[in-house]
């Protein structure tokens, strides 16, 4: 019974604080191969307006038309007990194994989240094909905990431990921030931006060069086809680029990628 009150209210702090929140939109550089602006005001669809690849409203997530950032035009709304949205299975989003790729997100958690929230998960049950997180909140089986940053998880295949890139600090539920996730193979390495700037320390990439990202698909708000790890809160503005993206390497051109942001 309490569950649509608590759904509402979480609604009523994002739109309270959100509008009013700092906050910074990714720019349409580089090779987008799917963006889903979440402007939708009804139905199960949501639209990729670049590459056709239209995602499908799984469990209920909510139109928000009021809703999101200065990415604007509204969000979507997910419940953090099931809903997530389905993007399509096939080769559109598969990267092969030298080939550097972007993932960029806005998000508003009504609270800081427990456990392994999702914002954009990939995973295969098999682990075929590797799987990547863009998470909020980060909950290891063994080790430190870190609710309330934002994290970028990475692994291929090969059968070695998945590479964490953790946020240095923690972002506020309540208001709205831009991620955007990179794997550089031209440097060798994973970087994680969270509203403009380098969230943490560039991450050696020493994943063998012979495995990719492949089988697995983008999910929005889950564990991909885990069923596990539940995003609650407000997404906006998902974009997956082939590439860099928005987010060049070199360390001169950092401020570059705030500029590039709106
Ligand atoms: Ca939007
Ligand atoms: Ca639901």
């Amino acid at each position: 019974m309490a569950r649509p009150i608590l759904v509402a209210a979480a609604v009523a702090v994002c739109l309270a604080l959100c509008c009013t929140a700092f906050a910074q939109c990714p720019t349409d550089d580089g090779a987008i191969i799917a963006r889903y602006q979440l402007d939708e005001l009804e139905g199960l669809v949501a639209h990729d307006d670049v590459g056709g690849h239209d995602g499908t409203l799984v469990n209920g997530p909510v139109w928000d038309p009021d809703g999101g950032d200065l990415c604007g035009g509204g969000a979507l709304l997910l419940d953090g007990l099931d809903d997530y949205v389905d993007l399509p299975t096939g080769a559109w989003d598969d990267f092969g194994p030298d080939e550097s790729f972007c993932v960029s997100c806005c998000f508003c958690a009504p609270a800081v989240l427990p456990g392994q929230p999702h914002i954009i998960g990939r995973y295969h049950p098999s682990y075929d094909g590797g799987m990547m997180s863009i998470l909020y909140g980060v909950d290891f089986e063994t080790g430190p905990d870190y609710p309330g940053h934002v994290a970028f998880s990475f692994r291929t295949d090969h059968g070695g431990a998945a590479t964490y890139v953790v946020s240095t600090e923690v972002y506020a539920p309540g208001v709205w921030h831009s991620v955007c996730a990179v794997r550089d193979r031209t440097n060798d390495e994973f970087r994680l931006y969270v509203d403009g700037e380098l969230a943490a320390p560039p991450h050696p990439d020493t994943f063998p060069g012979d495995q990719g990202l492949t089988q697995s698909h983008f999910v929005i708000g889950r564990c991909g086809e885990s069923g596990q790890g539940y995003f609650e809160g407000e997404v906006d503005r998902v974009v997956i680029w082939r590439g860099l993206g928005p987010c060049p390497a070199e360390p001169a051109s950092w401020g570059a990628v705030k500029a590039l942001y709106r």
